[in-house]
């Protein structure tokens, strides 16, 4: 599809080892990395799935290749997802905020929904695969002590999770609170793919007011290594990211 709308050059998909390079008469000035169907191991048991996609202006001259993928977050130039769930939403950023989109069955097309969404400053949900726990670094183990037995006499964080990253991540921009995918002993880099799950995730928490980081830095800041390249990500309501990153930091002196 993307192919035929003759607007891209480079294509980076979760489904595809190397870069599709599109032929010099369908190239259009756009790179698109995408993961087509996150999710796709919960399609059994119906839960929500989505795609996900970010898209950059190729700024070279030079012939169309994989290095034009390689760019940092902040290059973005939109990025969102469609989620299939018991609707099917599109959520998308340009660069000036959040729109959502609900798909009209009845007449086939999306209608704006939600205009410039901003997730709630603290929420009250912690969403991450606790099976993981006894790979879990200090800091994540600190983290969740905190969220399930405050110490300030505050009511404990619900625990959310569903195992398709659109589906927590759209709960997170909606309800407000953490979603974490770390690095843990099993799998130091994390699993999320920084190309087409983390860096879009991200540009759309920032555009709406949220926060995405690694603990150590903004998730947007990255300059890729390799298109299919992993990294530890901790995103959602801007105060929930920051204690996060506080307990981070205090370990990692
Ligand atoms: P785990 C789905 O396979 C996926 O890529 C994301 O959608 C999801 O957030 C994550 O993996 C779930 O991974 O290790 O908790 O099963």
């Amino acid at each position: 599809m993307i192919k035929s709308s003759f607007t891209s050059c480079v294509l980076v998909s979760e489904e595809n080892d190397h870069a599709i390079i599109i032929e010099p008469e369908k190239r259009g000035k756009y790179v698109v990395c995408f993961d087509p169907l996150d999710g796709s191991s919960n399609i059994d048991c119906l839960a929500s799935i989505g795609t996900i996609f970010a898209v950059y202006r190729k700024e070279t001259v030079d012939e169309p290749s994989e290095k034009d993928a390689l760019r940092s977050g902040r290059d973005i130039v939109a990025a969102g997802y469609a989620l299939y769930g018991s609707a099917t939403m599109l959520v998308l950023s340009t660069g000036q905020g959040v729109n959502c989109f609900m798909l009209d069955p009845a007449i086939g097309e999306f209608i704006l929904v939600d205009r410039d969404v901003k997730i709630k400053k603290k929420g009250k949900i912690y969403s991450l695969n606790e099976g993981y726990a006894a790979h879990f670094y200090p800091d994540v183990t600190e983290y969740l002590k905190k969220k399930k037995f405050p110490e300030d006499g505050s009511s404990p964080y619900g625990g959310r999770y569903v195992g398709s990253m659109v589906a927590d991540v759209h709960r997170t921009l909606v309800y407000g609170g953490i979603f974490l995918y770390p690095a843990n002993i099993k799998s130091p880099k994390g699993k999320l793919r920084l190309l087409y799950e983390c860096n879009p995730m991200a540009f759309i928490m920032e555009q709406a007011g949220g926060m995405a980081t690694t603990g150590a830095v903004n998730v947007l800041d990255i300059k890729p290594d390799s298109i299919h390249q992993r990294v530890p990500v901790v995103l959602g309501s801007p105060d929930d990211v920051q204690e996060y990153i506080s307990i981070f930091k205090k370990y990692s002196k």
